[in-house]
Formats: C-alpha cells, structure tokens, sequence
C-alpha cells in the first residue's frame, strides 16, 4: 500500500493498519491452507463467523468458491415458506467482493494457493485473510481482506479490500456485489428453500442497494453499501455499477502497476423493517441510505475506533485468564468470543447453533436456559434478560402449545422460533441415517421447567425485581398451570407419562427422572413464590391474578403436586432409575472409544434399538444432579456418576460439560478435565463432525459454566458466595470477574489461595463460603483466602 494516500473521506490509511494490527498469538484463531473438500470449507466459515448478535456473517471467503456456504444470519428473521417449518433465514452477504483479470477470476477453486490464511481476531471482533493466487496464466495476485460486524452499531459492517499484483501490469477489476440470491439448505440433498423475494434494487452514484422480503411475514431486509478506492495512485479506468436480476455488482476497474498496492472499501448498512417504526417501514431504502451517508461521513476509522473501544470493554468484563495451560486458554477464549457475538442486544431468540448458520433451523432449544444464560446472567445481565424477555414475549405461542396438547396453561416448546409455537420438524434423518418420525417436539417437555430454572438462576444472581414482578412470575405460573393439567393421578400420587428426557434414545418413557425432578422444584417454587410476592409486591400480584384468571386454589395444588409427584431413588445404593423400568433393560457399557475418542456402540446395538439397552445418549440423571447440587450427597452423586457415565454415549454436544461438572463433584477430576477440554474443543476440532452446519452453542456455554461453576467452584446465592475451586495440575491461576447484584465479583484462584474483591457502590460486609468455612468480606477491599484442595 503506498505511504500517505488518503481514504475518500480524508482519512489516512496508515491509521486503519494500526487499528487492524493483529493482537497476541493467544487472541488468534488461524486457518492456514485451502482444502477444497466443501465440508472443510463449510467448517471455516462457521468457526470465523463475525457478528453482534445482531448479524452475524459466517467467515466465508469474499469471492466464495464453490462447496461455500455463505450467509449472513439476523437474529430473530424466520420464514417458512415451502419448509417443512420456520427456519432462520439466510440472508444476503455484503462480503461479496471478487478480483478479475483477462476475464479470469482469482477464486482458490481455478488459482493456486501459493498462500493461504485467514486470521480471526477474537481480541478485536475482525476477520482477516490473506491469499497469494496464481492463475492458469501464471499471474500472481496477492489478497488481503479484514472486515468486521461493529459490535457499537449492530446494523453496519465494513471491509477493507488490498490487492497486490506481483508480477504482472494491467487491467484489474475488482467486483464488490450484493447478492440476493440465496437459499436456505433443504432437507434432502441438493434441496433449497428460497425464503427472501426481491422488493427493491438500486445503485446510484457510490451507493448500492438491495431489499428482500421475507416470504411469509414479508419482514423487510435491507442492505445498503458504499464500495470505492481509497488508495494506490493507479488511474480508475471504469466505475460501473451493474444488476443483474437480484443481484447487484459495483465494478471498479483499474490499470495497476507490478507490485503497487490498491485498496479498497465496503461500508455496509443492514437493517430490516422491524428495527424502523412501522410509519417509516415503508421507506426502508431512505432509512438505509441516511444510515449508510452518516457512516461514510463519520469515516471507518473512527467507527472502527468506537467498534474496538466496546470490545475492549466486553473483554475486560468476560475474559478469563489460565495461566499454565495453553491450549485450555486458547480454546476457551474462542468460547467466550462465541458468547460474545451472540448476545442478544434486544429481547430477542438464542439459537442452539447461535447466528452461524441455519443448523437445527436456527431454533431456540433448552440449550439456552441450561447451557448458555449462565454466562451472560454472570457477565452481561442485560442480555440474559433479552433472552428471558423472548419467552416472556413469546407465552402466547407457548399458551397455544399446552392448548394444543389438550392442556391448559403454556408450555415452552422444544424448538421455538417467531412465536414461540412448537416448530420441531416432523422427520428427520436421525443418527440411524433414515427418515423417522421425530416425538421431541411432543414429548420433550423438561423445556417447560427448564425455561424457569434459568428466569430463577436470573433472579438468584441479579436480583431483578422489576423482571420478575412483571414478566418472571407470570411465566412461572401459567407453566405451573400447563403442569398441574398435564399430571396424571394414580392412586395417592401424580406421573407424569410418555415424555421423551434429556437423552433423547428412550422415547415414551413413564417419570422420567429428571423431568419430574424438576417440575417439583418448579410447582414448590411457583406456590412458594405466590405466598412471597403476595407479601411483599400484593399490588403486583394481584394484578397478574386478575390477568392470568389465577384459581385461589391453584397455589395449593402445585404445592401438592409437587409433593406427590413420583419420584424413587434406591436408599440403599442412592441410584435414581432414569424412568420406570430402565433398570429392566438390556444392560450394555460403552467398552471402547474410537481414534478420536468417541464412545464406540456395542457389538449388535444400533440406533433402531438402542432404545432397548440401558445406553444413553446425553446425561440426565447426572445433568439433574447438576443442577440441585444440594439436595444430593457426594455418595449418591458417586453412585450415579458410577453408574450412568459408563453407560452414556455422548451423542449430543450437551453431555461432555455436564460430565465435566459432576466429574469434579465427585473426586474423577482427571476425567473432568478430559471431558472439559473435549466442550472446549467441540467445534475447534469438529469432535462431532457436523462444525460445518453450525457452532454448538450449549457445548460453548457449557464450557463457560465448567470452568467458573467446575474449576472455579463458585455459586453465586442470592445473599451470599459460594467457593469449592478445584484446579487441574497445570493450571497456575484461574482469574475472572462476575456481576452479581449490582457487584463485581473479582476472583483470582491459585492451588492454594483465593484472592478475593468484591466491587460495590457501598461498603459493606458480604458472607462468602470457601470449602464451608464463612468468611466475612468487606467490599472494595482485595482479600486473601487459603484453602487446601481435596486431592
Ligand atoms: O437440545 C439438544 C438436544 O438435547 C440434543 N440434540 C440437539 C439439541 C440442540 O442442541
């Protein structure tokens, strides 16, 4: 790139390099080398996906070569059209840039890669590449792109382009396009669903526009972008902007020099018609367009400038230091920057593959409330509220399920999307690789109780009343309701049947364990929260009785269900059958894992009639335990633990953190770590082999929990903290910090000392419990605690 050439808006490239600058090696995530096998390709993209939760973009390669699966994701833009349900919708790129010479394009599919990177800069939120091609023709190109999502602005990207041609003079065009043909993958091979129609397109003098609709709900989508050289002193022979069908190109055609450097620059504006008022809706191009002008006069680096001050900020409250181990920092850190580019700005869905792609349809699972919220309840409380706020928002849906099912009441459904209505396809090609009846979204209702575990996990650390007052408790009470009809009586006591638990191979089974286990702690918290709020908020309370038309007897009801809601555990050996007659099954253990370390089946026993065996998919006795650490003894969670992690196959991302966890409950703790380092890994090393169609966001958010709940051992109670660190030998030191009601809890951990500051906007004195011995802890002041670690 020559010296001092200005940007067009007079600003010095020199200043976008040093804000590009790339952070330590421990911030990086590199991809070397062009694999052209589409799944290799696919797998990039997912991993070096950008994105603020608002849109996300998979780290596609700008001239997308074939086998890519390109998309950009907005959070919460469903549309079902000829599916077989609602999916997520993947929209335009605005990351579409190409480089041309005689004709030729330089694209990895027809060049050579005489090199070859891309670099995902999880410090600062941008994605790099560099790529040196030489064509059939022998002409060597060098490549180099950086481009991010403004973590600031969620509606703008910007990417800047650099061209280099090495041993060659001569016209080079350089295609920066906007692309509205795009497809949803379909549920056969080579299926697509087209889900977004043309509604406007435009270019005009620097500025590019597209706007699509979505099929259905005709939910607007519009992408503005300006595209222009910024540098190298190479004469611009030809601006043409071009369209073609729903597609439109601006080309900038240029005679380079040997050598010279050329840069260009795409601003991009993204919004849709339901961010604008719907009196302003209907002219979503003026909106763009002011949007993208007011951008391009306030110039990239200072947007860019404004970008990196928010990620530093949301790394200084969310990083987490390991000193000692490497690998476990890198991978982990990857993890919270996932976390990081899907939290929800606005009341909004998190789906179990976040906005990577259109796996799993972009559907909302339990993942979230159980796996994922964790994080952000301790880190970003706002966010977690967003994600509260979409189920809150979304009760209608979940009325019109438990109506549905001949209940009454809401039920959460299994795979939500739009309106909160069960959209769990009907068939799937399962693991058994053929077409079958899918029963989760009928009998996979643990989701219900899940839903309000995390709304309770929100309120034990933050405190928000406001949230359950007025959202919280009307959902813990019409799901209460959806239970107390849902129940069957026999005899003296209430079942619950035909329900599918967390491990998915045993279907129709009678008092799943963990199910049940749950709904009584769900109808114990909804009576105990009436006779609470009813003191402390009657005001309030008797507003959403009015609402909600709240029996007197309701309360009462839940609290006798909950009582005599079946549920057995051996006294004698503390083993909690899975559902009632699993312990008849055919007995088989996992024997043998394969090169990769995963649970072989044993000989005879398939995915048609694994169902049979004792086999589990994921854990569910075990994640139980996890979750009530209480209200189990160690002997009891060591007689489970003992029992069903031999006999769990760990087909779901979900399982390795929850194994990970009670690993550390009880004393396997090198087992811990191993499953820990597996969550950490899932998607970086494509363990499951499926990283192509998404990231796993529940193993993600799993591994957040293992190492601040597992290593760390913290719970946050309402009135007090709760410390159990455990460290893996080569850990020297685990750091991080934690919100808790209105406090930031900083905790410094070594093999031996917890270094303790509680921040407040007070002085006070606050319990905090380290291996059951209570210390009192003034805030503001740095405290040192020892302890000595069970070995
Ligand atoms: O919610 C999970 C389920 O537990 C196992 N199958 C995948 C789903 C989405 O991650």
């Amino acid at each position: 790139m020559t010296g001092s050439s200005l940007s067009g808006d007079g600003m010095p490239v020199e200043e976008l390099d040093v804000l590009f600058e790339l952070s330590p090696e421990e911030w990086l995530l590199r991809k070397k080398g062009y694999r052209k096998a589409a799944k290799a390709i696919q797998i990039n993209e997912t991993l070096l996906t950008t994105g603020n939760g608002y849109l996300n973009v998979r780290g596609s390669l700008e001239e997308l070569p074939p086998g890519h699966c390109g998309g950009m994701y907005l959070a919460g833009i469903y549309d079902k059209s000829e599916a077989d349900v609602e999916e997520l919708v993947k929209c335009p790129m605005w990351t579409d840039v190409s480089v041309w010479h005689e004709g030729g394009k330089f694209c990895l599919s027809c060049c050579q890669a005489l090199e070859h990177e891309q670099v995902l800069d999880m410090r600062k939120g941008i994605l790099h590449r560099r790529t040196t091609f030489k064509n059939p023709h022998g002409k060597i190109l060098t490549l180099e792109t950086s481009r991010l999502v403004f973590m600031h602005d969620p509606h703008r990207g910007y990417m800047r382009v650099k061209i280099t041609p090495r041993n060659f003079s001569g016209q080079i065009r350089v295609l920066s396009g906007l692309n509205g043909q795009v497809y949803n993958r379909g549920f056969f091979p080579r299926e697509q669903y087209k889900h977004l129609q043309l509604e406007r397109i435009e270019r005009g003098r620097n500025f590019m526009y597209l706007e699509m609709k979505t099929r259905e709900r005709g939910i607007r989508i519009a992408l503005g972008a300006s595209w222009k050289m910024v540098s190298g002193s190479a004469p611009m022979l030809r601006w043409e902007p071009r369209i073609y069908g729903e597609k439109l190109t601006s080309e900038i055609t240029i005679d380079a020099a040997r050598g010279h450097s050329y840069a260009f620059e795409k601003l991009a504006v993204v919004m849709t018609s339901r961010d604008v008022p719907e009196e302003r809706s209907r002219s979503m191009m003026r909106e763009a367009i002011c949007n993208l002008r007011s951008y391009v006069r306030t110039g990239a680096p200072v947007e860019i400038g404004r970008h990196l001050d928010v990620w530093s900020e949301l790394w200084k409250q969310a990083d987490v230091r390991i000193d000692g181990d490497e690998a476990a920092q890198k991978a982990f850190r990857y993890n919270i920057y996932q976390l990081l580019i899907n939290g929800p700005a606005k009341p909004g869905p998190i789906g179990a593959k976040f906005l990577s792609s259109e796996g799993y349809m972009g559907h909302v699972f339990w993942d979230t409330e159980i796996f994922i919220l964790p994080f952000y309840i301790h880190n970003f409380p706002a966010m977690a509220r967003n994600a509260l706020m979409y189920r809150f928002n979304t009760l209608p849906g979940a009325i019109v399920n438990a109506e549905k099912s001949g209940c009454e009441g809401a039920r959460f459904a299994w795979e939500s999307a739009t309106t909160g209505e069960d959209v769990t396809p009907r068939f799937a090609s399962k693991l058994e690789k053929i077409i079958r009846f899918i029963y989760t979204g009928v009998e996979e209702e643990h989701i219900v109780s899940d839903v309000i575990y995390g709304v309770e996990r929100y309120f034990r650390v933050t405190g928000d009343e406001g949230f359950l007052l007025h959202c919280g408790l009307e959902m813990v009470f019409l799901t209460a309701r959806y239970w107390a009809s849902r129940v069957t009586r026999v005899g003296e006591r209430y079942e619950i049947h035909t329900v599918i638990g967390p491990d998915e191979f045993h279907e129709h089974v009678n008092n799943n364990a963990y199910t049940n286990w749950l709904v009584k702690w769900h109808l114990r918290l909804a009576a105990m929260l009436f006779k609470h709020v009813g003191k402390t908020a009657p005001e309030a309370l008797r507003e959403l009785e009015e609402k909600i038309s709240l029996g007197d007897d309701e309360p009462a009801r839940w609290l006798d269900i909950s009582r005599c809601l079946k549920f057995t555990q051996n006294a004698e050996t503390g083993l909690i059958e899975q559902f009632d007659g699993y312990f008849a099954l055919k007995d088989h253990v996992i024997g043998r894992c394969d090169r990769s370390g995963h649970p072989v089946l044993p000989p005879g026993v398939t995915y048609r009639n694994i169902g049979r065996t004792q086999l589990i998919k994921q854990a569910d006795v075990l994640l139980m335990m996890l979750l009530f650490p209480h209200s189990f003894s160690f002997e009891e969670k060591r007689a489970n633990y003992d029992f069903y992690e031999p006999r769990t196959a760990h087909k779901s991302s979900l399982s390795h953190c929850t194994h990970a966890m009670m690993g550390l409950a009880v004393a396997e703790r090198n087992n811990a770590y191993r499953y820990f380092m597996k969550t950490a890994l899932f998607d970086l090393e494509n363990l499951h082999d499926n990283t192509e169609l998404g990231i796993h966001a529940a193993s993600v958010g799993g591994s957040w929990q293992t190492v601040i709940h597992g290593f760390g051992g913290l719970l946050l109670k309402s009135d007090r903290i709760v410390l159990n660190p455990w460290l893996p030998k080569k850990w020297d030191r685990l750091a991080f910090r934690v919100k808790w009601r209105e406090r930031t809890v900083h905790l410094d951990i070594t093999h031996t000392e917890v270094l303790i500051t509680i921040e407040a906007a007070s002085e006070m004195t606050l319990p905090c419990t380290l291996y059951g011995k209570t210390y009192k802890i003034c805030t503001n002041e740095p405290r040192t605690l020892s302890y000595c670690p069970p070995r």
